[in-house]
């Protein structure tokens, strides 16, 4: 049986393969997509260590000469896919991508490749590094207003977590008056009641064409856009890349690069105590042009672990939260919490469970002694994919698979996460005498 799944995952990573890039599914998402990519590293690299590197190598060749490493490649015309590049409008020199970003894994999974190879690999990591680097200098530059190290992102596909209800406020105000008619491609692929509203993506493309009006300026966009948020998922993502960019650096021997990045860790360490929301008990998003908290608890919240933030009170508040969720439904996590109002078990980012973030959750968790929540998580992250079969996601309720089929990204996790599926107990652990 586990044989059977082995091979159907491998299966659905060469089949989604574009040569040296991997689509996220075929038909609905045609394109490379920057996290989804680094994910799938980690399934290649169970069976293909050369084609995992190359993953990450060809996301990499179409980075912004500000540093900036766009969400979307588009490496063919594909109208399977909207919008595409005609819409985007980026006018990068010799590269066809979006114009904005996606949550900076890359140096996380980079770290873990470099680490887990042999010596040779060692130059791949190199060579990538400056790269990381330049990703990360941008963050520091464009997306961080408040000068505390939190991210803030202008666009929700940025986060990756498209339409978490903790973008409902922040979306409001957004101006559609002046999209227009144009025609979604997803619907053709996926059932309206998982995928997000006609308003919400008039929202999308509003914010798009504001990017593409100014040029992508980043300084008129982080200025005047019309979606500024603080983003706890990236905030937490990016304080972990950076600390495993230390470490590739401190390997380097880099010690300006090791300077300006502890400034930086301790920055945002200090920083995120501004997403502490004490009513929720968690950290959660903050809109910066309405300055309210989005109130919101979200699978992002938990990445608290995976940073390494979080006093130990805090951290209780967090494991509290998870142990009631996981009374609640059948597998952790969720992307949104079911006692909210805006759950619902398959509509996008309100509910279903999506296996990278959960990924890291689980890894985070384990990583600071809360290991048999962890271990739970990364079981039922296993469980969901075996029994909903290599979906985009999966209800938290029932298990089911929902939205795009044959992912590469839940084959990839499932990949990665098989090789070590004895570790993942759920003993107690002997207490100390
Ligand atoms: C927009 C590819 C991407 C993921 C995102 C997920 C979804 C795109 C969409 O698919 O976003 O970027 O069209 O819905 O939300 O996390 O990277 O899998």
């Amino acid at each position: 049986m586990k044989h059977e799944l082995a091979t159907s995952a491998k299966q659905i990573l060469l089949s989604n393969d574009r040569n040296g890039y991997t689509v996220p599914t075929d038909g609905l998402y045609p394109y490379q997509w920057n996290w989804d990519s680094v994910f799938v590293a980690l399934g290649f690299a169970q069976f293909d260590r050369n084609r995992a590197w190359r993953e990450i190598e060809i996301l990499f060749e179409s980075q912004w000469d500000n540093g900036m490493q766009p969400h979307i490649i588009f490496h063919q015309v594909d109208p399977n896919y909207f919008p595409g590049p005609s819409v985007w409008q980026t006018n990068q020199p010799n590269k066809h991508t979006s114009g904005i970003t996606q949550p900076p894994v890359a140096a996380s999974i980079v770290r873990q490749l470099w680490e887990s190879g042999e010596a040779s690999e060692q130059a791949r990591m190199e060579a990538l590094y400056p790269k990381l680097m330049a990703w990360h200098d941008w963050f520091a530059t464009y997306r961080d207003p408040m000068d505390n190290g939190l991210v803030m992102t202008t666009h929700p596909w940025e986060t990756g977590r498209d339409n978490s209800p903790e973008w409902d406020l922040p979306m409001s105000g957004v101006d559609t008056s002046q999209v227009g008619e144009y025609s979604r491609r997803d619907l053709n692929q996926v059932d309206q009641s998982m995928r997000p509203t006609h308003e919400q993506y008039d929202q999308y493309l509003a914010m798009v064409f504001f990017g593409r009006d100014c040029g992508w300026d980043q300084d008129e966009i982080v200025k005047n856009g019309p979606f500024r948020v603080l983003d706890v998922g990236m905030s937490l993502i990016l304080l972990r890349a950076n600390q495993d960019l230390l470490a590739m650096a401190q390997a380097l021997g880099f010690e300006e690069d090791c300077k300006k990045l502890q400034a930086r860790i301790t920055k945002t360490q200090i920083g995120i105590d501004f997403l502490w929301n004490e009513n929720i008990g968690a950290y959660c998003s903050y809109d910066l042009i309405a300055q309210r908290s989005s109130d919101s608890l979200s699978n992002a919240s938990f990445l608290a672990f995976y940073a390494d933030v979080g006093s130990p009170l805090q951290r209780q508040k967090l494991t509290q939260h998870l142990l009631r969720i996981k009374d609640t439904v059948s597998y952790l996590l969720p992307s949104c919490d079911p006692a909210s109002e805006h759950y619902n078990h398959i509509l996008y980012w309100r509910g279903p469970i999506w296996a990278v973030v959960s990924y890291m959750v689980g890894l985070g968790l384990i990583e600071q002694g809360e290991t048999k929540l962890g271990n739970q998580v990364m079981l039922d992250t296993m469980a969901v994919i075996e029994a909903g079969n290599f979906y985009e996601s999966f209800s938290p309720d029932t298990g089911e698979g929902t939205g795009g089929k044959q992912f590469s990204w839940s084959a990839a996790i499932w990949l990665h996460l098989n090789a070590q599926r004895d570790t993942f107990t759920l003993q107690d652990e002997p207490k100390a005498k």
